[in-house]
């Protein structure tokens, strides 16, 4: 009954989503019906004392990163999308909302997909009035991702999910309003970022959105940057740092807390809490950092190379880690750096940041690689961010994790959709102590 009334009231995305997850909850619960014994690797006391690296503990469907040749989503590589998915101009970067659609449906939107999730977004967009006041009640100088932290926290509180859930809503239809909070939560993270950027860097003085606008162009326009050139970096930005599979911090633990049946402001709001490290999402503002700093030591920086090298030596004998290098995954060059030296050499050549980006790519991963514990001397997404940003006057980099953060909604929620779908079970792996350890070493 339930499901009867609800499908006449489902936009089509919605709708194909439902038909979708029938056929996979089916298989799903057939490969564990059948084949719940088959194992499929071993784990061992360094895969644990490692951080789980490598260990096939999590159900993503959304994209999966291969070490050697980065990511895929959905089994497209990103030089694939840009070819492949709608755009706003045809020279232009993909519509973030085309790789969403792919994500969530395994398909490769039309424009009139694309163009549907814009509209909708932006008729979701509206924030409750205590997400701009609690905003404001911050200091002014509050770290940015504190402010989004907590904005999308506080809306947990309107959660479609819990309500339903409150209302006795059954397992077998949790993704239902899951689906509208994932909606409502995606669409409104651009007013929320912008509305973080105006207060903290230039005096509140906000920018009504122009509906007119896709999501990632809207989001430029509301921070104060009205032109072709920022919508198309913010588009490649969205687009590229959407998903990254299901182990790293920002998805791995709005999966987790997620599996409490926590709703989609929880989750992801968590996830966001993880991202804001210096090892994760952080990493983008550190590179800046850190790069600002060896200028000012070392003067610019591609007249001696020697002196580069020099530069990161030293910062690895302070005990510190060459922020936007070496990746837990990746073993080559992140083709997300990737597509970002790219955009900079076609539109931005001569910009003496990514004259340093380059020269930093020469010399970093000589250094890096000649340190035996370090597996992946390569650049990460980080390396190659913070200076197309810069290029454009989006010079305040405490707040680029939030950028990262908006992009990161798209694959965390759409996965945890289908963690609802599936009815995945709450996740509670086992641990032991070190005398436990021990005992299995033979110590
Ligand atoms: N600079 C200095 N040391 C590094 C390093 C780097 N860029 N990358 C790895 N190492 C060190 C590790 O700190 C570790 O040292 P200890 O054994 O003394 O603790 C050792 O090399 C082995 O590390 P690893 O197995 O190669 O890498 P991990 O999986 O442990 O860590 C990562 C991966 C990304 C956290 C690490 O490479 C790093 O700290 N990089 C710099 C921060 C960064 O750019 N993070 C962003 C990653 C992408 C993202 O999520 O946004």
């Amino acid at each position: 009954m339930t499901i009867i009334i609800q499908l006449k009231t489902m936009d089509h995305i919605k709708k194909r989503f439902e038909e979708k997850a029938r056929v996979q909850v089916a298989e799903l619960k057939k490969l564990v019906a059948e084949h719940a014994d088959k194992k499929i690797g071993e784990v061992t006391i360094g895969s644990v004392l490692s951080g789980m690296k490598g260990t096939v503990s999590l159900l993503t469907d959304t994209s999966k990163l291969d070490p050697d040749e980065g990511i895929r989503f959905r089994g497209y590589s990103i030089p694939e999308l840009q070819k492949l998915l709608p755009k706003a101009q045809p020279e232009g970067e993909p519509l973030p909302e085309g790789l969403f659609y792919l994500m969530l449906l395994g398909e490769l939107p039309g424009k009139a997909d694309v163009d549907f999730l814009s509209k909708e977004w932006s008729a979701r967009a509206e924030l409750p009035d205590y997400v701009y006041k609690l905003i404001d009640a911050f200091p002014v100088q509050t770290r940015p991702m504190v402010q989004f932290s907590s904005a999308i926290l506080s809306m947990a509180s309107d959660s479609r999910f819990m309500s339903a859930y409150l209302d006795g809503l059954g397992k077998q239809d949790h993704w239902d309003s899951t689906y509208e909070d994932v909606m409502d939560l995606i669409a409104r993270l651009p007013r929320i970022a912008a509305y973080i950027y105006r207060r903290t860097y230039h005096d509140s003085k906000h920018i009504d959105p122009d509906n007119s606008l896709d999501w990632a162009a809207n989001l430029a326009h509301m921070m104060g940057f009205d032109n072709y050139e920022v919508h198309r970096l913010l588009r490649l930005y969205m687009f590229l740092h959407a998903d990254h599979e299901g182990g790293n911090v920002s998805a791995h633990t709005t999966h987790l807390v997620g599996s409490a049946l926590s709703n989609p402001y929880y989750a992801y709001g968590a996830g966001m809490t993880g991202l804001a490290g210096p090892l994760h999402g952080f990493a983008n503002q550190e590179v800046i950092r850190w790069m600002f700093n060896m200028i000012e030591e070392i003067g610019p920086a591609c007249e001696d190379k020697d002196k580069i090298r020099k530069y990161v030596m030293k910062t690895l004998e302070e005990g510190k880690v060459i922020p936007g290098y070496g990746h837990a995954v990746l073993r080559k060059t992140d083709p997300r750096f990737t597509a970002q030296l790219e955009f900079g050499r076609k539109y931005l050549p001569d910009d003496p940041w990514l004259i340093t980006m380059t020269c930093l790519y020469e010399v970093v991963p000589e250094v890096l690689g000649s340190i035996s514990k370090i597996k992946n001397p390569w650049p990460n997404v980080d390396a190659g961010s913070g200076v197309l940003l810069l290029h454009y006057g989006i010079k305040e980099f405490d707040f680029y994790t939030v950028l990262f953060g908006v992009s990161r909604a798209l694959g965390v929620l759409s996965q945890l959709l289908w963690d609802r779908a599936y009815g995945l079970p709450i996740e509670r792996p086992t641990s032991q102590p070190l005398e436990w350890f021990k005992k299995q070493a033979g110590m």
